[in-house]
């Protein structure tokens, strides 16, 4: 019998080298998503629904890296939360919201708080009618009124295809916060405000698209309506389409590359996860732009305890990316990252970025409430195969009955529900993140993440090399 050893994060180190690095601000940690994209930082937030929705992918994408919004919704409320990445910013608005002048003011409120948005142009008969603004409710308490009596209606329009620097020039000319594009008809052709603008320097390293659009990306399944949800989900502006499946080397897994691929030749399709060079080259030959890697390595992942499979991360990502070099595909290192240390190893290893879930989780910008337990805040973090969630997604399917369902006994979790403390804004981790793996190029000898990789040793440690590793021999306070 072929028996292998599997070496994981904790097991190595990298080993210092000669470095010209002087200050982390000469490193670079820009780097490949996929085949077609590319990020200013190598961090990726998981597809789960305890951690990206649009106000993830948001926070990721305006620090240089990108989010995947999960797909354990509606495709509608999936292309929604696209919608809401791609119009955040942009330099352009190319579809902004709108209302008509017969919306009432408790409408408008509706709209604005599922929209996030401050103000609406409003559109009668496929023009441009008005702006209306929540300065212009405010102190508004006949919730019946129509925007039609409270709207600004000589609005100062600029012509579709005004650059950023004439926008700048109108907007301070007439003290405005926000210029309309319209036609020669008169129609909504795009929408600039001074806020993008104020963005756009206030996040330099943002990831965009060719638009100025954020980054995002999102995710499918294996099963069902794939076909139609990666559709709505490219119409919508996602960047990168993600296969989302436990075991990406199954045949259904591969089936469903090729038919995406066939369907959408132009997609940017990541696919996984698997654990192998073979699992890696095997969706290169279906199609993939780039392979995510990962077998039970997440830390909420109860694969390798229930089936017995997957292979400790480190060896998972030298394996795939051995095999992925021979077409030039990135490789996504996907879950058992818990320090800058376990990130900087998985990218030393050949791996072009991270797939970060608990992490990320517990934070202002991932999904769900804080609760308070002996007196500290924590949120939920759950497996996306865990009993819970495995529950909310046949709830939301076939409604109330199924909590009788006999289906349920039978399920068995390959996750599990956790609760994470609560950790204040991801700004602030993926930034910690990104400022250890500057270091961690700096010690490598690298100022880039490709010459790390050339650079990089690894030397195995002992039981007694790893406690010396961890702070020992003190109360840490
Ligand atoms: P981690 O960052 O260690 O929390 O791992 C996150 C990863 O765990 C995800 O990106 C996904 O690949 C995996 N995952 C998500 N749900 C489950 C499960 O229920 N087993 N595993």
């Amino acid at each position: 019998m072929d028996f292998r050893e599997g070496l994981t994060f904790d097991d190595v180190l990298l080993v210092p080298k000669r470095s010209p690095v002087v200050s982390r601000s000469q490193t670079d940690l820009r780097t490949k998503l996929s085949r077609n994209i590319s990020l200013n930082i190598p961090l990726i937030s998981a597809n789960m629904d305890s951690v990206t929705e649009s106000q993830m992918a948001i926070a990721l994408a305006r620090e240089g890296g990108i989010g995947i919004i999960h797909r354990f919704m509606t495709i509608e409320d999936q292309v929604d939360e696209v919608l809401k990445v791609k119009r955040s910013e942009s330099v352009v608005i190319e579809q902004p919201y709108t209302v008509k002048s017969s919306t009432t003011v408790a409408e408008l409120y509706k709209h604005m708080a599922e929209y996030g948005v401050s103000g609406l142009l409003v559109e009668d008969g496929g023009k441009l009618a008005g702006i209306i603004t929540r300065r212009d409710i405010t102190f508004e308490k006949n919730m019946k009124r129509r925007v039609s009596e409270l709207m600004t209606k000589n609005v100062i329009t600029a012509k579709a295809g005004t650059t950023i620097e004439q926008a700048k020039e109108i907007l301070h000319k007439h003290r405005i916060e926000k210029l309309p594009l319209v036609d020669d008809k008169g129609r909504i052709a795009g929408l600039i405000t001074s806020k993008d603008i104020l963005k756009m320097d206030q996040y330099p390293h943002a990831a965009k698209d060719r638009k100025g659009r954020l980054l995002v990306g999102a995710a499918v399944g294996v099963k069902g309506d794939y076909l139609e949800r990666t559709e709505a989900l490219l119409e919508a502006g996602a960047d990168t389409i993600v296969v989302d499946i436990a075991h990406g080397h199954s045949e259904n897994a591969l089936n469903t590359v090729h038919m995406i691929k066939k369907a959408f030749p132009s997609c940017d399709l990541i696919a996984g996860n698997v654990a192998t060079g073979d699992g890696a080259r095997d969706l290169i030959k279906a199609g993939v732009d780039a392979v995510k890697v990962g077998v039970g390595s997440g830390s909420i992942c109860i694969t390798r305890v229930v089936t017995g499979s997957g292979v400790p991360q480190l060896t998972a990502v030298i394996d795939a990316v051995k095999a992925a070099r021979e077409y030039d595909i990135p490789v996504i290192s996907d879950g058992g990252i818990r320090t800058s240390g376990d990130l900087t190893k998985a990218l030393a290893a050949g791996a072009s970025s991270a797939m970060i879930g608990g992490m990320f989780g517990g934070t202002d910008e991932s999904p769900g409430k804080t609760l308070v337990k002996n007196g500290k805040k924590y949120k939920m973090y759950r497996g996306m195969a865990s009993y819970m969630a495995s529950l909310g997604r046949k709830y939301r399917q076939e409604g109330p009955e199924v909590v009788d369902s006999d289906d349920l006994n039978d399920y068995v979790p390959e996750g599990v529900e956790a609760m994470v403390p609560y950790k204040g804004s991801v700004v602030e981790i993926v930034r910690q993140l990104a400022g250890g793996l500057r270091s961690g190029l700096s010690y490598c000898g690298a100022k880039t993440i490709p010459e790390m990789q050339r650079n990089a040793e690894f030397v195995r440690i002992t039981g007694a090399g790893f406690i010396e590793s961890q702070p020992h021999d003190v109360d840490v306070m």
